[in-house]
């Protein structure tokens, strides 16, 4: 009998929709299943907030103290979907319970905070996952595997963008995303950590960094409601106090990874006309690959000894033939979203509580993507080239 876990997930906004319908869906993908995850318990800042939670995402019960929900024996997982400044406070204390965690990306908010957290998952001796989804694309795994089986040779180059236009509105509301006590930093943790992670998964570690960073709108309408709509969707009329940004709008960097091969990022939440452009294109000695997540079914590819007279680019449309292709659908072409993703990060995670074997990224890789949005940072301070720490 597949076995059912109890879940409580920390977190009723935007994440905390997207993990529901993972719990929901993942076992109607993949099955057997490696658990029956069963929506038990969610938190929110008031009961109110948290039993709309419960309603709308089809949990059992409904919380306003996350501590008291860490401490119940009944639950197996703590799913941490909360903005970022109460990832480490909830991570050390559901480490300490002995649950298993899948947190939101960035880990933290700072590096001090990442490695507190990951020697408490160590200590404890539960399973961790950071949730950087992107890598669970297909045509991303496929990439990968390409990558790993050498067919396109030793990785030259690394090309990696994230841009997307949610804040490029000057009126757009100071949601928690703008201020650094909250959020840690602004485009570099947000989304440039979803390149970094991906620059991880397909290249290896990045050694050093020379970025450029800044900030276009250095105040913002402060937020009307308490929940954040991701930009100007609540944009103010008339006359709102403005508080200060202060975190980056955008950052792009050169990069040496530590198998000497170089690359580029850049990510900016003010691209008019790009919404979740997040795009990759790696060169090796033997082809090359390009991704772009708004054609997110498809994985183009070169490799070099083909023929002479069909050389170039072709499309490989992903489905049963590629990873993760058994359980989701059974046609290339269908129509690969993010809920899919989210459904093969769940799987995963599951399937390493099942078999005990960390998964990735786990919170040691989001200590290292930690590093290198600390090095990004530092970097555009002092516009030098900056190591990453370890
Ligand atoms: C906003 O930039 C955001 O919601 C990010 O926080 C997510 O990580 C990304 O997947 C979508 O955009």
């Amino acid at each position: 009998m597949t076995k059912v876990m109890n879940v409580a997930m920390i977190g009723g906004g935007f994440m905390g929709k997207a993990h529901a319908m993972a719990y929901a869906s993942m076992p109607m993908f993949f099955w057997p299943a490696p658990a029956i995850p069963n929506r038990k318990v969610v938190v929110d800042v008031t009961d109110a907030m948290a039993q709309t939670a419960r309603d709308r995402y089809g949990f059992e019960e409904a919380s306003s103290d996350w501590r008291a929900v860490v401490a119940r024996p009944d639950i197996d997982v703590i799913d941490i979907c909360t903005p970022n400044n109460v990832h480490a406070e909830i991570a050390i204390a559901a480490a300490e319970a002995g649950k298993h965690i899948i947190c939101e990306k960035p880990l933290a908010r700072t590096v001090e905070e990442a490695r507190s957290m990951a020697a408490a998952v160590k200590k404890a001796g539960v399973i961790h996952m950071v949730a950087f989804n992107y890598r669970r694309t297909p045509a991303v795994a496929l990439a990968k595997k390409y990558i790993e089986e050498g067919r396109i040779g030793r990785i030259l180059n690394f090309r990696g963008t994230y841009l997307q236009d949610w804040s490029a509105d000057p009126d757009g509301p100071l949601s928690w995303r703008f201020q650094k006590k909250i959020a840690g930093s602004g485009t570099v943790g947000d989304i440039a950590t979803h390149v970094v992670d991906l620059a991880h998964y397909l290249v290896g570690p990045i050694e050093t960094v020379n970025a450029i960073t800044t900030t276009y709108n250095k105040t913002r309408p402060l937020q009307q409601s308490g929940v954040d709509k991701l930009g100007a969707s609540e944009k103010a009329s008339g006359d709102v106090e403005r508080g200060e940004v202060d975190v980056d709008d955008e950052v792009i960097s050169m990069l040496r990874f530590e198998n000497g091969a170089i690359g580029s990022l850049e990510a900016t939440r003010n691209a008019y006309g790009r919404n979740n452009f997040i795009t990759l294109e790696i060169h090796g000695t033997k082809g090359s690959i390009h991704f772009n997540y708004e054609r997110r079914d498809e994985l183009q590819v070169m490799f070099a000894d083909d023929p002479a007279d069909s050389r170039g680019f072709r499309t490989v449309y992903t489905g049963p033939a590629h990873p993760y292709g058994d359980g989701l659908w059974p046609i290339p072409g269908l129509g690969i979203g993010y809920s899919e993703t989210k459904i093969v990060e769940c799987f995963d995670f599951f399937t390493a509580i099942k078999t005990g074997r960390l998964p990735s990224p786990n919170f040691d890789d989001g200590l290292l993507t930690e590093l290198v949005a600390d090095a990004l940072l530092r970097s555009g301070e002092t516009g030098a080239w900056e190591r990453v720490g370890r």
